[in-house]
């Protein structure tokens, strides 16, 4: 049976939670066809990137989908791309603030993603769960982890592990007090990761 790592992050920015990790702990493994490890990753440049490699050492799983909060986008973001630039207004939970750092000085600009994104969409969609494609992931710690897992399997020894990230919308609980700001379901998050980790592993 397949192995799949799923992370998601600790809530930051004033949040008391965060919708990644909610909805990675709310997935219903008897509709997956895979052995399924989750973690949570704390929001924190550097950090994140050594704690879910390490983990990619230890578990040797075939798929990673790692999964962050994106407050008001108004679709599950299948991410196509991680750049090599830490850029924030926002602290990060350390209150590491970096500007236009290159995440690496010897890495490629760009790591694209190796997970199925067209595919992933289009069974998202047939779910009637909106989702999209998105072309930038920010520069903030979701794409700093993405930059930095894709880095990482670039390595012969790692090239057959298929890696991307997916950005969740707010939840319902996130948004009772504000207006018009979009959010989804718990239960419907985690049922488009259930349908990207059975996508992925077809
Ligand atoms: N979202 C942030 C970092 C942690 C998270 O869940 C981001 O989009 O960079």
């Amino acid at each position: 049976m397949k192995k799949v790592l799923i992370t998601g992050f600790e809530p930051f920015g004033g949040e008391v939670i965060n919708p990644s990790y909610e909805a990675i702990k709310n997935i219903n493994r008897g509709n997956l066809d895979c052995e399924l490890f989750i973690l949570e990753v704390p929001t924190e440049f550097y950090v994140c990137s050594r704690i879910v490699i390490e983990s990619i050492k230890k578990i040797n799983p075939d798929i990673v989908i790692l999964v962050g909060q994106a407050g008001g986008r108004k679709e599950i973001s299948v991410e196509r791309v991680a750049i090599n630039l830490d850029d924030t207004n926002i602290p990060d939970n350390r209150g590491i603030k970096p500007i236009d750092n290159p995440i690496s000085l010897f890495g490629e600009s760009a790591y694209f993603s190796t997970l199925p994104i067209k595919r992933i969409v289009d069974e998202l969609k047939k779910n009637y769960i909106p989702a999209g494609i998105s072309n930038s992931a920010g520069t903030y710690v979701c794409n700093h982890l993405m930059y930095c897992v894709l880095h990482e399997l670039k390595d012969k020894e790692f090239d057959h592990i298929q890696a991307g990230f997916i950005h969740v919308p707010y939840v319902l609980e996130q948004t009772k007090n504000k207006q018009n700001i979009f959010s989804l379901d718990l239960n419907v998050i985690s049922n488009a990761l259930e349908i990207i980790i059975q996508t992925t592993l077809l």
